[in-house]
């Protein structure tokens, strides 16, 4: 049966990847990023296969968000699966040298974004006793790493609130599942460090990193699975990553 899946973040990397994932199985799309010409002409591409509704819209504006959902068009208002994608890292500094503007913009984003489309969302899914939020955490939010700081504070905050959503919402029939990625290629490390795509390269330069669509299959499985099963929380790595020892200083 045809879903609603509203996904936020999906201009480019995994949002896009699970975007076009969603519109292969028939579902209808809601879109949510902030980039018009990326969002809109993936849209296109998609309402060849599917119904598609573009949202261009900052998920940082609270009062923005509140409207764009409270008018989604009849046919998309009655959202089956949300996938809270959208999110970044801003620059790898120590904390005590970053740029404060860089955390708001991670808070706003990664914690505060996901937090208003999961509050605006959830009334109508507990009503109609079906429903699923999807979550995007990271390794980062459970694995510390040296500049990791506010990013990977955002993450583990996605973790555990989709924990309490799950005890929240349990005998509503409405599902919460976390998924935490590893290394990844996407824009991801352009957006880190700030148009610097040299930089970015380097980040996956000799090595295998997961790609958007490894995840988009993951998450659309996770979306699939019977109505009466939750996966809680779900890491995924390239077989390419794994953990380091600890850190020692010595003088
Ligand atoms: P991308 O940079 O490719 O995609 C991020 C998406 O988020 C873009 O579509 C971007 O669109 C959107 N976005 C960012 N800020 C906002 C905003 N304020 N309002 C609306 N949309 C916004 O990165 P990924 O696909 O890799 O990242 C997707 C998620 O996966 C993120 O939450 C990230 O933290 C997480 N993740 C990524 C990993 C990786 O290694 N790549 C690993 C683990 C987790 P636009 O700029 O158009 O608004
Ligand atoms: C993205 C993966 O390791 O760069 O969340 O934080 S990492």
């Amino acid at each position: 049966m045809a879903r609603t899946v509203f996904i936020t973040g999906a201009s480019s990397g995994f949002g896009a990847a699970c975007a076009r994932a969603f519109a292969a199985r028939g579902d209808r799309l809601v879109l949510v990023a902030r980039r018009a010409p990326q969002l809109e002409s993936l849209a296109r591409q998609l309402a060849e296969i599917t119904q598609v509704h573009p949202l261009v819209l900052d998920l940082r504006e609270r009062a923005a968000v509140e409207g764009a959902l409270a008018g989604l068009p009849a046919d998309f208002a009655e959202v089956d699966v949300l996938v809270n994608n959208a999110g970044l890292a801003l620059g790898l500094e120590p904390a005590h040298k970053t740029d404060l503007d860089d955390w708001d913009a991670m808070v706003d984003t990664n914690i505060k974004g996901l937090m208003y489309c999961t509050r605006l969302l959830l009334p109508d899914m507990v009503a109609r006793r079906r429903g699923h939020v999807i979550n995007i955490s990271s390794t980062a939010g459970d694995w510390p790493y040296p500049g990791g700081n506010v990013y990977g504070g955002t993450k583990a905050f996605v973790a555990q609130f989709t924990r309490n959503l799950r005890a929240d919402l349990l005998g509503t029939g409405v599902r919460a599942s976390c998924v935490a990625p590893g290394m990844a290629e996407t824009e991801f490390s352009k957006v880190r460090f700030k148009g610097d795509t040299e930089r970015a390269e380097q980040v996956y330069a000799d090595t295998r990193p997961l790609t958007a669509e490894n995840l988009a299959e993951i998450i659309v499985w996770v979306a699939s699975v019977p109505p009466h099963v939750n996966i809680n929380s779900l890491e995924v790595m390239s077989v390419d990553q794994a953990w380091g020892p600890l850190a020692v200083h010595r003088e």
